[in-house]
């Protein structure tokens, strides 16, 4: 096998953790000897074991003198709360020979530390291999530890002609039912899905993950966030009346003015007043700083178009992720509303888009900003470029 086999493994393990790691990063870690892989770890989930530990624990061969495969930089500190022990000090005392990374990990107590630690202790560390691979794979970890803002991704169900409902403002359905099956499956990978109120009002919708394979227990449901306008908020919605309703967080505007616009008043849904905007709506950056205090290291927009616009027009988006129907309505709601953009010159471009299928649908995303979801990472990426070379050359001559 190739060290990019080995890495790819790597992060196909790391992916068992998904929805149950953050905010910690999905890792991933295989060990090899002489060309094969001895043993397989994978962090589980949020306060368990690291994949090092569980790829070293798992090995069915003595690991002395082996190498490590593994999408992120070893763990080298110990902080209060912390709630496992440093990963590179089981490297070293377990005599690895060679670690491979993707990436290291912008967390400030490690950020080159734990290379540092490994390379003082004799190990030979190499990093880049797959790293865009890893850096998408852990993209809300990686904008979450180096601003404390969540990852925000704009998940849209358009048709060809850009709309996500129609004149009367229903929306069921654009996409399919393969497609929704995938917006189940990213609504269990975000620790917080958002709508605002109008949608709330229109929809009703849950919000829930649903059973993919098994059911889903309420520790691991998303928060259901809404954004507040200036009206009342629909009382009967479903998200503050179901089994999950203590995970329903609503950002109203706080005002100053008499008129109270109504709320949940049920004690199992908490009502957060932020400061309002112009228009006298909840101010979202505000509420991602909330959120992110919270704890909460992604977050889900599903709409509905002033929402989209109000986060693209403030640039307060990483992703957006469309899934566009061969459909035509002609009059109906807009995605996205005006961003005050007069020339096709003007015009915003994600960057790093790609497409897939789904039946008849194209699954278009891509990012806002590189840079800024990335961070100190940013530089990985581009050599990335560089690199692919060498790891090429180094592929060839492990075979
Ligand atoms: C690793 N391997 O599998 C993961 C790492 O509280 P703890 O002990 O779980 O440490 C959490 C931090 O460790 C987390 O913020 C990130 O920096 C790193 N995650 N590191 O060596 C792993 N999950
Ligand atoms: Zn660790």
């Amino acid at each position: 096998m190739k060290h990019v086999e080995f890495m790819a493994r790597a992060l196909e393990l790391a992916r068992y953790g998904a929805g149950h790691t953050s905010p910690n990063p999905m890792v991933g870690a295989v060990i090899v000897k002489h060309n094969r892989i001895i043993g397989e770890g994978y962090h589980p989930r949020f306060g368990q074991k690291h994949a090092e530990v569980m790829a070293i624990e798992q090995a069915h061969e003595a690991v002395e003198g082996a190498e490590m495969y593994c999408n992120l930089e070893p763990c080298s500190h110990t902080i209060p709360g912390k709630k496992t022990p440093p990963c590179t000090e089981r490297l070293v005392r377990e005599k690895i020979r060679k670690l491979y990374l993707s990436t290291l990990d912008p967390n400030p107590y490690v950020n080159g530390n734990g290379v540092a630690a490994i390379r003082a202790a004799g190990i030979e560390v190499e990093t880049g291999l797959l790293a865009q691979e890893a850096l998408e794979l852990n993209e809300a970890y990686f904008k979450f530890i180096q601003t404390r803002l969540p990852f925000v991704n704009l998940k849209m169900a358009l048709t060809l002609d850009g709309r996500i409902a129609a004149a009367g403002g229903d929306s069921r359905w654009i996409s399919d039912e393969a497609a929704r099956e995938r917006v189940h499956r990213l609504r269990h990978e975000y620790d917080a899905v958002l709508i605002g109120a109008n949608t709330l009002r229109i929809d009703n919708p849950r919000l829930t993950v649903r059973p993919l394979d098994q059911p889903i227990p309420a520790a691991r449901q998303p928060w259901r966030i809404i954004l507040a306008g200036n009206g009342d908020l629909p009382l009967h919605s479903e998200v503050f009346r179901d089994q999950f309703r203590e995970k329903t967080l609503v950002f109203t505007a706080a005002r100053n003015d008499n008129h109270r616009p109504a709320v949940p008043g049920n004690a199992d849904v908490r009502v957060i007043p932020l400061k309002s905007n112009a228009g006298g709506r909840p101010d979202i950056l505000a509420a991602l700083k909330y959120s992110g205090e919270m704890g909460i290291s992604s977050v889900l927009v599903e709409g509905g178009s002033r929402i989209f616009t109000e986060f693209i027009s403030r640039g307060l988006f990483d992703k957006i992720t469309a899934f566009i129907a061969p459909l035509i309505l002609g009059r109906g709601i807009e995605a996205v509303g005006d961003l005050g953009i007069e020339r096709m010159s003007g015009a915003i471009r994600l960057q790093r888009s790609e497409i897939e299928t789904i039946n008849d649908q194209v699954l278009l995303r891509g990012y806002r900003n590189i840079k800024e979801t990335f961070g100190s990472l940013t530089e990985s990426v581009a050599c990335l470029q560089e690199s692919s070379k060498s790891w090429a050359e180094l592929a060839l001559s492990n075979r």
